[in-house]
């Protein structure tokens, strides 16, 4: 039986720790696992956090092992390398399929019936590698996608338009890396169409602003990591929405990271797509509509990541 309200979090570095924060805070769960192949550091997170938690909702948050997270509903995978200044998440790639090959059986092994969600980098890659080591159906493996690209487009539109980000309505799908690209014939401030809504803030150079502001976004993990060695709040507070999403039921519309089974004529890997998303993981894949270029672009990103997947022994 699962427990809805209990979730392991793998891998406590900068993304597993903070995304434990981040899903505190949001007061989805009442218990949470911490596992960590570092299990000294494991131990130091689930201390730290604990101290919290008198000013916050009142949940259990402890050290585990495999065992523990039978009965998830959610289990959130962020164990591996990281990005160090000039690679690039496929850079990843060996280090970190290696450390799934030995994540996921230990998962798979346990009867595991809840959503298994990938974080770790290349994301799409190593969600793909998720769903074939583990033989769970599709809807019940998913990556944290380009839900975190999506929110840093919104972010800089709205800066960029001097208008809340939640009012912005822009996604940004393919690979959570530098073959993404942001789906501007759909972009819309509260159903106000985007060319529109910028002239009505004073700005026509159209075609500029969407290149920077597309720059901006492809290489913001790039500039951050230049700065600060690494990033983690940005999606950690990505993953809780993601989690809010499944744990309420919500149906939400996230362009998560998805198995495709012939959706825009796609299949035999995973990409951000926007999804809906619900306590039974992935309700539906949405083919949303593209113009011509954005579906070329797709195509491309598809071709990039199935190179990939082809070097890859799952
Ligand atoms: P980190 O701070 O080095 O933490 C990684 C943790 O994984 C360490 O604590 C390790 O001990 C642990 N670990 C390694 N192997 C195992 C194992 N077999 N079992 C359990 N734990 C293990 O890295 P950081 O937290 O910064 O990044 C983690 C991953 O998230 C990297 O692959 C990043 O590239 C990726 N990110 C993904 C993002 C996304 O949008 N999907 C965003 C930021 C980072």
């Amino acid at each position: 039986m699962l427990n809805p309200r209990k979730v392991a979090v793998i891998g406590c570095g900068f993304v597993g720790s903070s995304i434990a924060f981040s899903l505190i805070q949001r007061g989805l769960f009442s218990e949470m696992v911490l596992i960590d192949a570092n299990q000294d550091k494991a131990e130091g997170e689930a201390m730290d956090l604990s101290h919290g938690l008198p000013y916050t909702a009142t949940m259990d948050i402890h050290v585990g092992n495999y065992d523990d997270i039978a009965d998830c509903a959610l289990v959130i995978v962020t164990a591996g390398a990281n990005q160090k200044p000039g690679e690039t998440r496929i850079d990843l790639i060996d280090k970190n399929v290696a450390i799934l090959k030995h994540i996921v059986p230990e998962i798979a092994k346990r009867n595991y019936e809840g959503i298994l969600m990938i974080v770790s980098n290349p994301v799409d890659v190593l969600t793909y590698a998720a769903y074939k080591i583990s033989g769970f159906p599709a809807h019940r493996v998913i990556g944290s996608g380009t839900v975190l690209d999506t929110a840093r487009l919104k972010n800089l539109l709205g800066e960029h338009l001097d208008v809340d980000s939640r009012n912005v309505h822009a996604v940004i799908i393919g690979e959570h890396g530098d073959s993404e690209l942001a789906v501007w014939s759909g972009a819309n401030v509260s159903g106000i169409p985007l060319h529109h809504f910028c002239e009505l803030r004073g700005h026509f150079d159209h075609e500029g602003s969407m290149q920077r502001l597309y720059e901006g976004v492809r290489d913001s993990a790039y500039e951050i990591i230049a700065r600060k060695g690494a990033t983690y709040y940005g999606i950690a507070m990505a993953v809780g929405r993601i989690a809010e999403g499944i744990v309420r039921d919500e149906h939400a519309v996230l362009p998560i990271s998805v198995v495709l089974d012939g959706e825009y004529g796609l299949d035999g890997l995973c990409l951000s797509i926007p999804s809906i998303v619900g306590k039974d993981g992935v309700h539906k894949v949405l083919e949303i509509p593209l113009d011509e270029s954005e579906y070329a672009a797709l195509h491309a990103s598809a071709d990039r990541l199935r190179e990939v997947i082809a070097h890859l022994d799952l």
